[in-house]
């Protein structure tokens, strides 16, 4: 089927390649890692699946379990049903291993993974805890773009430990839509030459933003694959679904003029250093929360941004994330108090050997002129932050609370 022709004036990105990486069924993936025994298994991650629970619901689903219809989001009563806890059944049953989230773990191999990516990719977007677009338009060529996919793949599999699904292609919803092609453990390259057929067959769901309702409204206009939206008058397209409508029939037809950027304001600004070896040596460890203290503060500098609580992380082997903070009365920047707190929150972990530190300052005011960047160790959604200013160094009274702990 011939697909439209492109928009008069539109602008191509032929030239992009754009990698989507999408681990696989992320948090019980992260479960395996430090449970290997349940690999192969069904495992189910979520909350609210103890005895005397009443509600709560499933974050993620292994493969395994998914053929039993257990899936993200659905109430843990409903996938209990499908599949109940290993315990609680006859050996032969089905049945599934359930974890609780552990958001802070997770994180941990996610920043581990982010790590890679920003080591392969030119520009990365992180788009969530699990998912990211690198441009790695001159990193590769199309003529090899299968093989340095792979290797992205393999590089997580080898350095952190687990499996993510890899798409390339010309744009950022063509990859998107290549990562999930094959999952789990997915590997699927489309040059530009063939981003027409590759879209032409594939159901309209699978094109990112459209859910099951729009998919129906597409249906009833004839239009079940991507093909045939990319074939259909614009004109109705639009009358019914509007800009959006206008957006997904570009894309439909390969057409997505995006390029990979990263993300807005941090929510946080942090500095880490992992050990090749654990550490317990008191004086290397202060040290070097004393120099990423430093490098914090310079970056805060360069960022003219205030903070109001300061938090150091420190990583036991192999992946036990410890999380500690203080938040003042109100918005500074005073290095030397930075480096103060961070040195006291480090004593309790005298003794400790020590895989990872990490120096952190959060509640982020920032002033009209910040230059955005990205490097947070948690979530790096784009703050809604007014940008009002705040007095500068020296002038705010700081009134200290208790520590938070978490
Ligand atoms: N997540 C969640 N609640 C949801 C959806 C997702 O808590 N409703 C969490 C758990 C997932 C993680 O986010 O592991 C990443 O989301 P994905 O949509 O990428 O799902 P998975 O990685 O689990 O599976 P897939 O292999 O389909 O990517
Ligand atoms: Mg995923």
């Amino acid at each position: 089927m011939p697909m439209a022709g492109r928009l008069p004036g539109a602008t191509t990105t032929d030239q992009q390649i754009v990698l989507h990486v999408d681990m696989d069924c992320f948090y019980a993936s992260c479960e395996r890692l430090r449970e290997p025994e349940l690999r192969g298994e069904p495992v189910v991650v979520g909350m609210g699946y103890e005895p005397g629970d009443s509600v709560g619901a499933v974050a993620t689903a292994s493969y395994e379990a998914r053929e039993y219809g257990v899936e993200s989001a659905q109430p843990i009563s409903e996938a209990l049903e499908r599949l109940p806890r290993t315990s609680s059944t006859e050996s032969s049953e089905p049945a599934a291993y359930y974890r609780p989230v552990d958001m802070e773990y997770y994180q941990e191999i996610a920043a581990a993974v982010r790590e890679i990516l920003h080591d392969l990719g030119d520009t990365v977007r992180e788009v969530s805890i699990d998912e990211a677009y690198l441009d790695v338009t001159d990193r590769t060529d199309w003529d090899v773009a299968e093989g340095f996919s792979r290797h992205v793949k393999q590089r997580i599999r080898s350095t952190v430990g687990v499996p993510a699904s890899v798409g390339a292609a010309p744009n950022m919803s063509a990859a998107k839509i290549a990562s999930d092609h094959d999952k789990p453990d997915g590997l699927t390259v489309v040059p530009p030459d063939e981003l027409e057929d590759f879209l032409a067959d594939l159901p309209i769901e699978d094109l990112h933003g459209v859910g099951p309702v729009s998919a129906s409204a597409f249906r009833e206009l004839d239009i079940a694959t991507i093909g045939d939206l990319a074939d259909a008058d614009i004109e109705t397209i639009e009358d019914r679904f509007g800009d959006r409508g206008r957006e997904l029939h570009n894309r439909a037809r390969g057409i997505d003029d995006r390029t990979v950027t990263e993300r807005g304001r941090p929510k946080s600004l942090s500095r880490e250093t992992s050990f090749g070896d654990p550490v317990s040596d008191w004086d290397v460890l202060s040290e070097q929360v004393t120099a990423l203290s430093r490098a914090v503060s310079s970056r805060v500098d360069r960022k003219d941004v205030l903070y109001q609580t300061v938090g150091i992380k420190v990583v036991l082997p192999p992946y036990d994330v410890k999380t500690r903070e203080r938040t003042f009365g109100g918005p500074i920047d005073e290095p030397d108090l930075l480096r103060e707190t961070a040195l006291e929150l480090l004593d309790e972990f005298e003794g400790e050997s020590v895989r990872k530190v990490g120096v952190r300052v959060s509640k982020l005011s920032f002033s009209e002129n910040e230059q955005s960047d990205l490097d947070s160790w948690t979530d790096r959604t784009d703050s809604s932050d007014t940008g009002r200013s705040y007095p500068r160094r020296g002038q705010v009274s700081l009134e200290r609370f208790a520590p938070e702990r978490r």
